[in-house]
């Protein structure tokens, strides 16, 4: 079902100075910015590979507020890493089979995420505390 790390979600306080450390460290480039206000997010997307089921990036995320799922991550935890989100070919058919398990979803049915992907986000306490987004590349 799954088919490769889409991306390692990141959380941290300041994105630009991120962006700045991931690049000049690891060399990655930015392919995307974009601000989700229906997550509470201001995210960005740096390139890391391409292999033969799609690309893998990683996702540096600011919260836009406190009172956000990144932004109380945050002032729990600190700065890290927040989610891992997979590839899936069908999000929607993944929710159903993964809801079948008696897995608890916190997304019922796809929601917008970055690059025009469909996600869907499984909650961490059913995934041996790890916050699970499948990801539906957008097709071109
Ligand atoms: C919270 N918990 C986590 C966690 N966040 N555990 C592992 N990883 C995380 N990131 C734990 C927390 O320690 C608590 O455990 C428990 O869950 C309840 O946490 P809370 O602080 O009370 O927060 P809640 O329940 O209000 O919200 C937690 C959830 C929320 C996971 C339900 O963050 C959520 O809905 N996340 C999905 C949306 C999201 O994260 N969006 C931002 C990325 P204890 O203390 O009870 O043991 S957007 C994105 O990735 C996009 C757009 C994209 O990829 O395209
Ligand atoms: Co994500």
């Amino acid at each position: 079902m799954l088919l490769r790390i889409d991306h390692v979600g990141i959380a941290c306080h300041n994105l630009e100075e991120k962006i700045e450390f991931y690049e000049s460290t690891f060399g990655l480039t930015v392919v995307s910015r974009e601000v989700n206000e229906e997550q509470g997010v201001k995210e960005a997307m740096l390139h890391v590979t391409d292999g033969p089921s799609g690309a893998s990036y990683v996702q540096l995320l600011e919260p836009l507020h406190p009172d956000t799922a990144v932004g109380k991550f945050l002032a729990k935890r600190g700065e890290g890493v927040h989610h891992i989100g997979y590839g899936v070919a069908d999000v929607t058919q993944a929710l159903q089979d993964i809801a079948a398990k008696g897995i608890k979803l916190i997304d019922e049915r796809p929601r917008h995420g970055s690059m025009g992907a469909s996600i869907a986000f499984l909650h961490p306490k059913d995934v041996g505390g790890v916050l699970t987004e499948l990801v539906e590349t957008a097709r071109l």
